[in-house]
């Protein structure tokens, strides 16, 4: 196979929006080190290979949620055994965002178990997203469909990113959830977009899912007009309750391609290694890393279920040589290397070489 021939060259700084089943599937089919190596090079061209985003969450309503999703822990169609609760006042909200930050988070992502915000709480909403930001945390939210009003609303109390994924491949989205389309996600996506706010979506792998769906899933996100900034990798966290709670272990390998297939299609964009965690071991985390995941979840707990431990994750990046994004976002760092590569255009030279980089 000319492996070649499916990589974008990225000296002209232009990213790909126009990805098939065949090229995506043929790059899952490559020998895992070439993806890798691919992968990497992707990830070099437009990031410091050794710096991580970390992001911290909090459930600011849980439970309860009239959506159906087979994976999640909030539904109420399902008996997990959570407790429901109603939506948080502002201060507690603030209160736990200091935490975030005093633990090295530096954005703060607050997420609603909503079909869709209720307009009687749009006003807390935003005296949430003015209180983390006077903390000088980036803010995401995520709470369900938006209209073009709502995200407005929510551009204008200045949210930097709104989560809303995917999930999975239109093909196979049915298997999953039957109470909202996935055309309302990609409305509620272009809704985000035009409003100005970042973009976060991704989804989740494990869910009985084909390879083809993977790469399916991949093309939607990479062939919109701009690439998500921001595109979270979960790997099913099996709840108790759920319809999905026994289904079969997703191989880590596997894992590993989506993350370094999803960096090749949009390697500009953060990608973020993100539910699942817990049950993965360091090496896997590692390989992550090396396939160009470059944002992770920091604190002991996701939404409702388990993450690492905020110290045992300083290990690994002290193992691995990692450092965090210490200011706002950090951008400095990314248009340095934006830059060095745009001036390296005519040295034909398609990555970023970390060797010469002042960390
Ligand atoms: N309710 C909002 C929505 O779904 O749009 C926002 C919160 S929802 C929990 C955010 C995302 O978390 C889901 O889209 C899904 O990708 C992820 N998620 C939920 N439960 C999960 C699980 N058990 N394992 C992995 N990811 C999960
Ligand atoms: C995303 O893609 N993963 C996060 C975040 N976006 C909101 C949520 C993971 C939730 C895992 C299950 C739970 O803790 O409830
Ligand atoms: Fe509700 Fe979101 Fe969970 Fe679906 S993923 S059941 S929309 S909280």
């Amino acid at each position: 196979m000319d492996t070649a021939s499916l990589l974008v060259d990225y000296s002209t700084n232009n990213l790909k929006h126009d990805w098939n089943l065949d090229s995506v599937l043929q790059l899952f089919e490559l020998p895992f080190t070439d993806l890798i190596f691919f992968a990497q090079q992707s990830h070099r061209m437009f990031f410091d290979p050794n710096k991580v985003q970390t992001s911290t969450l909090l459930s600011i309503k849980t439970g309860a949620c009239p959506e159906d999703c087979k994976y999640c822990p909030q539904s109420g169609h399902y008996n997990t055994g959570l407790k429901k609760e109603k939506l948080l006042q502002v201060q507690a909200v603030i209160e736990e965002a200091k935490k975030a930050k005093a633990a090295g988070a530096t954005r703060f992502c607050m997420g609603a178990a909503w079909k869709n915000p209720p307009a009687k709480e749009m006003p807390y909403l935003q005296a949430m997203i003015n209180g983390v930001k006077q903390l000088g945390l980036e803010t995401c939210m995520t709470l369900g469909t938006l209209t073009k009003n709502q995200a407005t609303a929510l551009a204008t109390a200045g949210l930097d990113f709104y989560n809303h994924n995917l999930d999975t491949s239109e093909e196979f989205y049915s298997n999953i959830i039957t109470t909202r389309t996935y055309s309302e996600r990609l409305q509620t996506l272009s809704n985000v977009r035009q409003s100005g706010i970042n973009v976060c979506s991704g989804g989740i792998l494990g869910m009985g899912e084909s390879v083809a769906d993977r790469a399916s899933m991949l093309i939607q996100l990479a062939n919109m007009p701009k690439h998500p900034e921001s595109v979270p990798i979960n790997m099913l966290v099996k709840v108790k309750g759920t319809p999905l709670e026994n289904i079969k272990d997703l191989d880590g390998i596997d894992f590993v391609r989506t993350i370094a297939v999803a960096k090749i299609m949009m390697p500009k964009s953060y990608v973020r290694l993100s539910a699942g965690r817990q049950q993965m071991t360091n090496e896997l985390q590692a390989l992550c890393f090396v396939a160009g995941a470059n944002s992770i979840f920091l604190g002991d707990k996701l939404l409702t279920t388990k993450n690492p431990e905020a110290s045992e994750d300083m290990q690994l990046f002290k193992k691995l040589g990692i450092t965090t994004f210490s200011t706002f976002n950090d951008n400095n760092k990314q248009s340095e290397i934006t830059t060095s590569v745009t001036s390296k255009k005519n040295s034909n030279k398609l990555y970023y070489d970390a060797t010469t980089a002042s960390v």
